[in-house]
């Protein structure tokens, strides 16, 4: 595929989105700016838009020329379904029509660990999890990621449209649990793997996991190594200090257990 150049960023005021703000330009990329929120003042922030993934006309202006699409919009954490339900569902399907409606033939798309949260995690000598494995959504906000997938299957089978989901770990400047030691993304090497899935020669939906090369990693990065993505960083030089702060991760304790951590076990967030 042609090196996108104009790239959409949904989400662009978000956690991530704000650190790829910076971190991608220098990729060649021009990025046009889209979140529901105001983007704080800085490279791009002037011709953003602010809008609502549910505000067709306005979506699809945003995405009318563009190459590719970085949809990082969404609740990012668990919220009552109907929260879930309009941001991450609705969003991503509204989302996917305006791509089809204005030919974008390319989206990566934040899928997240929590789509298959409820797999256990390796214990010592076990395989590293792969991508195919069952999903086993966590919370509603792991549910939506399933969507996301699924959806980008049905826009690849059924109107051509290439996705790259990367179920992201956990992207911040550096790990804060002892659990992101295993999930981190550090967002430098967020940047390689979104610019790699953003040029891949890959065609119809390509699931990988997002971390860095983390000593304790947990899943198979293989799928993320395949479009051209090499990691740079490890979590392992902040393994120390956490751990003398939190202990290990306790296999007998339920919120340790699985990949997803806390998020299978926190009690769930009901509608009011
Ligand atoms: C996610 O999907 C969240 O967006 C992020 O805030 C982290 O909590 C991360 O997962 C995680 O698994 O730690």
């Amino acid at each position: 595929m042609p090196a996108p150049r104009t790239v959409l960023l949904t989400g662009a005021a978000g956690g991530v989105g704000t650190l790829m703000r910076d971190l991608l330009p220098p990729y060649g990329y021009d990025l046009r700016l889209f979140d529901a929120r105001p983007v704080p003042a800085g490279p791009g922030a002037q011709g953003a838009v602010t809008a609502d993934l549910a505000d067709r006309d306005a979506l699809r202006a945003a995405v009318h020329g563009v190459d590719a699409i970085l949809h990082l919009a969404g609740i990012s954490g668990e919220s009552t379904f109907e929260r879930i339900l309009r941001a991450n569902i609705e969003g991503t399907y509204h989302l996917y029509e305006a791509a089809r409606e204005e030919g974008v033939r390319r989206i990566v798309f934040a899928s997240s660990n929590h789509a298959v949260g409820f797999t256990p995690r390796p214990l010592g000598g076990d395989p590293l999890i792969p991508v195919d494995t069952p999903r086993r959504p966590d919370t509603y906000y792991g549910l939506s990621k399933c969507f996301g997938e699924d959806l980008a299957q049905l826009y690849a089978d059924r109107y051509g449209i290439d996705t790259v989901s990367v179920r992201i770990g956990a992207c911040f400047p550096r790990p804060r649990t002892v659990r992101m030691l295993s999930v981190w993304l550090s967002p430098a090497d967020g940047a390689r793997l979104f610019h790699a899935a953003l040029t891949a020669d890959v065609t119809g939906h390509t699931v990988v996991y997002g971390s860095s090369a983390n000593t304790r990693l947990w899943w198979d990065l293989g799928p993320a190594r395949a479009l051209g993505y090499r990691p740079r960083d490890d979590s392992e030089p902040f393994a120390a200090a956490l751990v003398a702060e939190q202990g290990e991760l306790d296999p007998a304790d339920p919120a340790h257990a699985n990949l997803g951590g806390a998020f299978c076990t926190d009690p769930p967030v009901r509608r009011p």
